[in-house]
This record gives C-alpha cells, structure tokens and sequence, in this order.
C-alpha cells in the first residue's frame, strides 16, 4: 500500500488500482485530499500493471464537498478542476464507488469518473446553492449533460440529494452494488475491463443537451416555477445561467461560465452569510459544560399535557419520528378537538402526496389520547403545554412531580415564563427544562431548550439529542423574560406600535420587512396568530396597546375574523390595507398629541432591527446565549430571518458595530428616550471596532 498523503492511499487488486480517501469526518476535498487525488491517477497512469482506478472512500460517506473551511483562504494547489481534468482525461477506466453523500465537489469528483456505482442508501447531490453558491467544478456542466437539464435544474437549485434508487433510474449512476463496497467497485472495473466497455466522458455526451437545446423555453418557465422560494437569494439565478450554459455553449466555454457565475457568488455577501450559518448551525449543537458524550436519557415514550394547538403539533413530533406519544387532555371534548385537528393536518400532508393514508393511520396510532393522568406513569419525557399562566403551570409541574417515573424529563413549553419558578413546584427540579416549540410546532424547525437553574446535564442532554431525532434545530438558552427569541421580538415589536402612531401605515412597516426578507411583517404576523391572544393577556395584566386593543374592540382579531390590521377576502391570506385601520390609528395619534410625519423606509428597518441587535448584546452580556451565532440560528429558525442574511447579530457586525451603536445614540438623542440606550457589551465592542461573531 502506498500512502500518498495523510488522506490518500493507493493499493492494487490484481489490474485495478484503488485510491481511498479517508479525511474525517465528512472527506471533503482538503489540499491533501486533491493532491492525494492527483498523485493517486499520476501513479496508477504511469503503472503498466494497472488497468482500471476505482476511487472509494473510508469511515461513514463519499467526499461530501469542497472543504468550506478553506474558503476565503489563498488557494492551494493543486486546484479541483485539474484534478478533475486528469481523472476524465486517463486513458484507464475510473469507476467511483459511492456510499454515504456524494456531495457538491464530491458529486464532481464522480461526474468526472468514466463510471459510478453507490450502495443502495447512498444519497448524490449538490448542495452548493445552500452555501449560497453553485457547483463550480464542472457539476453544472457534467450533470445535465447525464441527467438532462430539467432534473440538473431541480437538483442543483433545490440542492436537495437524490437517493440511489433515483439516481439509476435518471442516469446518474450506473449500478447499485452491495457487499464491501472496495470489491463491488473492483468487480465492476473487472465488468468494464471484461466488456471492454468505452471511456465514458461525459463533457462528451450531448444528446441530453439536445434535447433541451429544443426546448429553451424550460429555462423561463423552471424560474417562473421557482420564484416564490428563491426569493431575495443570489444563488439560485447563476445556478440557472450556468445550467443555461451547459446547454448553449461548449463544454469548455461553459466551464468558464461556470467559473465566472461562481467567483461571483463567492465574493458576495449572500454566500458569507449562508456559509457562515452552515457552522452556526453546527455550532449550535455544543454545550461548553455539557460535552456531547454527556448520556442523556433514551426517549421511548413521551407524554405531552395539553391537546391545544401546540400540544397536538408536539405531539406530532413525536409520532412523526416513531415515538410513541399519550396526550393527556382535562376535558374529552377537547382532547377530541384537539386529536381531530391532528388528523387534519396528516390528512392534509396526504392530500398534497406527501405522506401515504397507511402513514396517516400509523402516526395516529402511536398517539393516545386520554384524560387520566395517570398515563404519563411511562413516558421517559413529559412535555406541558397548557395555558401561559404561572399557577396552571405549576399546579401541573406539581401534580407530575407526584406521578411521572423518578428519571423521567419534565419539560415546559412555555414561551415566556420563568423555567426555575416552574421548577420549584416540584421535589426535582434538575429534570425540570423549557423545551420551546414555534408554532406551528409540526412545522416550525427552531427549539428553543430552556435550561433552568438547576436542570441536570443528563436533562440538557436529553433535550439536546431529542430536538435533532424530531428533526428540529435545538439551541440552548437561558432563562429570561421571553428567553432569546421572543425577548428580541419584543423590541421589534415595541417600535412597530411607535411607528405606525408616528406616521407610518401597516402594509409599510411590514413592506420594509418583507423586502428585507421576512415571509410577512409583524402586523400581518399578528393577524395570523390572532390579535385577541395578546389583548385578553393585555386585560389580565391591565396594560393597554391603544391602537391593537381597538381594533380587537370591533371583534377584527385577524384572519380568522376575516380583518385585523388588515382585511382579508374571503378565502385567500393576503392583507389588504384597510382605510377604517388608518382611521383609528390618525385618530390615537391626534389623542395623543402626536404629530404624525413621514417616515422613511431606512428608518423603519433600523428602528425595527437595531434595537433587536441591542437586545441580542444584553443577552449576550447575561450569558443568556451561549454565543452570537445561536441568537442568529434562533432567528433564521424561529421567525424566517432570512438566512442569506445571516441573522441578527451577524447582519449587524456586517454593519460595523459602531454603525449601529452609534445610529441608536442617535435615535436616542432625537427622542429623548432611554429605550435606544446602546447595550454596554455593543458599545465596548463598537469602541474596539470588535464583532459578536468574529465576521
Ligand atoms: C463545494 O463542494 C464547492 C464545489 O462545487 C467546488 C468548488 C470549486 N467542509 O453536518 P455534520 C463538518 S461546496 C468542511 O454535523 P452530518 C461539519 O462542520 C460544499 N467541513 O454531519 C462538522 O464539523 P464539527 C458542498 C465540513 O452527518 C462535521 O463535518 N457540500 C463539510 O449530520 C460533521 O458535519 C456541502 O455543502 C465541508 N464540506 O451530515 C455538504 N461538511 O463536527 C455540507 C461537513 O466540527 N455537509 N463538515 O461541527 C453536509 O451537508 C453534512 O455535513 C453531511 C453530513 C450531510 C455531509
């Protein structure tokens, strides 16, 4: 065996040489991966004995990508293109033999193989557009030149894998093997050497690219169709032209489109937010004192109190990914309700193709609803998700403190209240934790897990691991008003009201977010939710929101009511400005002698973002978030920040800190209010011109 650098080795089985890549975790395409590469064709090319190359890899995938963590960096040669160019250039057959991902520069490295086989779970894909770029080493050339250039489109825009299944069937890859994955790629070289079968090269395949060349006409309508969800991105349109390319131009005149259209987006700062929410969100993941072999406790049986909205989407979770799950529920009516709309929304999954009406029956079957609390005897988990008051959730935590299994987790749903005081109405509160779901709970990807006082490493642990089995992104915070998320949209929130009362209208608050990258504004937000929610709150606490509390008066609570801060036509969800809305908010302006103005729309993004920022420092200064990138991760995951953003803190290091803290000493100046006092971490931050994330 000859190793060739500290990721490559080279051995021979009879006339088949075999190049292995063994780079942990992931084998992405570090400089000893492609010098490896390299040096592994020179060799085998030059060794008479040789007559076919199999490229496989060790540990747990195929190259899953280029090595993001050399991006920004000065390149080092040699360069994957060249690479890439010998592989398809030897004059000897090369058979890539794919399990795990074969990813972005990965799928490149197979596209230049003259032939590809994977095991039958193996997944191939190219994933670049996440990262806010293209697949720049030939992939937008290669792929639509095997698979045809409306699956290349689909692929490469979505960025979503394909499975291997799908892969044969399009053309992608050429056998699904089994067995020892070196000797399945060996015994198919021996099958190719055997058959004497072609060098396949696939820049010189053409008759995909014909057949699209025909039909120019994919090209605008697949961006019609992917309008909607492509929206403010970058990627997406060079991703388009480049396939466009592939189609229009030859193969090496494409290649440097391809080039072109991906420095462009290297260089944007679309794709150093979305590169660095890729480790953001990775990074989410470690607690400093709580390391990954902490042992959490195995879930095998969760119980979820309350059968309301969030309960049943929590529930769902659970029942999505096989869990057995009992909701327990004070009234049979309700829980009827509640396990009704439940089977709704599976319905609903089904109708649209998603789901099969045996999967339907097989997730209803693992919940169990019932009105005896006794059943939550055997759930390793207990997730509480009744009323958002402080004594119904005590009275609760009391009640399972005397009933669930000694080691059991004991977890609260809330959104606001304080996770330690819920604690202490038990005899053990290390198992009590916040594990904060985003309605809808089904749907909504971000957990925001509380951690109290006292919660136990094993109960951090526990919810942890849980939230990435149910498919969530789990981030740990600590406990405040509102934890991070909801505490940072109550500033937004706060300046929203002043704003309209100053002269603003809603459909312009929320236009400035929109265009931001927000899915909807706050005060479409707040008709989606429902308006009464927060006035009946508003009553209980005797706090008024003058104009909110007089919309609720004439019963417009939103979408349901058919008007809130918007109307609404019937059956469709769009806000419709509403001239009675501009009334009342002129006539509580004029109460309160307030001189409405014009407000631009600059002014309304910073007065809405900046004190977010700020509020994002204060939690950093209490340790509330581990870091800033989790306040980011809260934000994308939580309520749609747009990724290609960032998030929060990030945008606002892209702003320079003393930007922004200097704009807010502004807006404090102009208003006299100790509100846009900047956060003392902010300042001394701003002051030595440091950043929250290192960016
Ligand atoms: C590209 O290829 C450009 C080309 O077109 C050519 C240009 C010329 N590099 O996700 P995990 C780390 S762009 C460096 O938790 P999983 C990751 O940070 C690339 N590091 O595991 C983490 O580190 P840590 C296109 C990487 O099993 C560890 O590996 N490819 C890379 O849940 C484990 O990762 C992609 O975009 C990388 N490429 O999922 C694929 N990938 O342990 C990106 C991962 O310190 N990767 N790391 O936190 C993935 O989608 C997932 O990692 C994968 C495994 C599905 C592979």
């Amino acid at each position: 065996m000859a190793k060739l650098t500290q990721s490559v080795d080279l051995t021979s089985r009879g006339r088949v040489a075999v190049i292995t890549v063994d780079n942990p975790p992931v084998n992405a395409l570090s400089q000893h991966v492609r010098q490896g590469l390299r040096d592994g064709i020179t060799q085998a090319q030059g060794d008479h004995a040789v007559q076919a190359i199999v490229i496989v890899c060790a540990g747990r995938t195929f190259i899953a990508g280029a090595d993001i963590t050399e991006f920004g960096k000065p390149p080092a040669e040699p360069g994957l293109h060249g690479v890439l160019d010998m592989i398809e250039g030897s004059s000897k057959p090369v058979i890539a033999a794919i399990h795990g991902t074969a990813l972005g520069g990965g799928l490149e490295v197979t596209l230049a193989c003259h032939y590809r086989v994977g095991v039958k779970d193996a997944r191939f894909g190219l994933p670049e557009v996440k990262l806010g770029l293209l697949p720049g080493a030939g992939g937008t050339q290669r792929l639509p030149r095997v698979v045809g250039a409306e699956k290349a489109l689909q692929m490469i825009v979505s960025g979503d894998p394909i499975r291997a299944d799908e892969a044969l069937k399009v053309g992608l890859i050429d056998e699904i093997v089994d067995g020892d994955l070196t000797a399945a790629g060996v015994a198919f070289a021996e099958k190719v050497l055997n058959e004497k079968r072609p060098l396949k090269k696939i820049r010189d395949l053409n008759d995909k690219i014909a057949t699209a060349k025909a039909k120019p006409e994919i090209f605008s309508e697949f961006r019609k169709s992917v309008a909607r969800q492509t929206r403010g991105f970058r990627a997406p349109e060079n991703c388009i032209k480049a396939v466009e390319a592939a189609v229009t131009l030859p193969f090496d005149e494409g290649i440097k489109r391809e080039r072109e259209l991906f420095q462009e987006l290297m260089r944007s700062p679309e794709s150093k937010a979305q590169r660095y929410f890729f480790f953001a969100e990775r990074e989410a993941a470690k607690i400093p004192d709580v390391p990954a072999s902490t042992p959490g406790k195995e879930i095998k049986k969760a119980a979820v109190i309350g059968a309301g909205t969030m309960g049943g989407g929590i529930a769902m979770n659970f029942a999505n990914v096989g869990i057995p799950v009992t909701v327990v529920e004070m009234n049979q009516e309700a829980l009827d309700r509640g396990l009704g709309i439940v089977r709704k929304n599976y319905e609903a999954t089904a109708s649209r193709g998603r789901l099969t009406a045996a999967d339907v029956e097989k997730r209803m079957g693992l919940i169990t609803g019932t009105t005896d609390w006794n059943a939550v005897k055997d759930a390793d988990i207990v997730i509480e998700a009744v009323f958002e008051e402080m004594p119904i959730k005590k009275e609760v935590f009391a009640k399972l403190d005397g009933l669930a299994k000694p080691d059991a987790i004991l977890a609260t749903n809330t959104s606001t209240l304080d996770v330690n005081e819920i604690a202490s109405a038990t005899r053990r509160p290390e198992s009590v934790i916040g594990t904060h779901f985003f309605s809808p709970a089904n749907v909504m990807r971000l957990l925001e897990n509380v951690r109290g006082a006292k919660s136990s490493p094993t109960a951090v642990s526990t919810v942890m691991t849980l939230g990435r089995r149910i498919q969530k992104v789990p981030v740990l915070v600590g406990v405040c008003h509102g934890f991070v998320g909801n505490r940072m949209l109550h500033q937004r929130g706060t300046q929203a009201e002043q704003l309209i009362l100053q002269g603003a209208l809603p459909h312009q608050v929320d236009k400035v977010l929109t265009d931001f990258g927000f899915p909807m504004g706050p005060f479409a937000m707040g008709d989606m939710a429902g308006l009464d929610v927060g006035w009946r709150i508003r009553k209980g606490l005797g706090r008024k929101s003058p104009v909110a509390d007089r919309i609720c008066e004439l019963g417009r609570f939103g979408q349901k009511t058919g008007s809130g801060y918007f109307k609404y036509e019937k059956g469709d969800r769009t806000p419709i400005p509403d001239p009675d809305v501009e009334k009342i908010i002129v006539d509580v302006a004029t109460e309160q002698g307030i001189t409405r103005r014009f407000i631009s729309d600059e002014e309304i993004l910073q007065r809405l973002l900046y004190p977010m920022v700020n509020e994002g420092a204060k939690i950093l200064e209490e340790k509330i978030a581990i870091r800033a990138s989790d306040i980011d991760v809260i934000w994308v995951y939580g309520y749609g920040w747009p990724v290609y953003r960032g998030g929060p803190m990030f945008w606002a290091d892209q702003l320079g800190l003393k930007n922004v803290r200097d704009k807010l000493n502004e807006f404090r100046k102009q208003s006299g209010d100790a509100f846009w006092t900047p956060a003392p971490f902010l300042d001394r931050l701003a002051n030595e011109g440091k950043s929250f994330t290192g960016q």
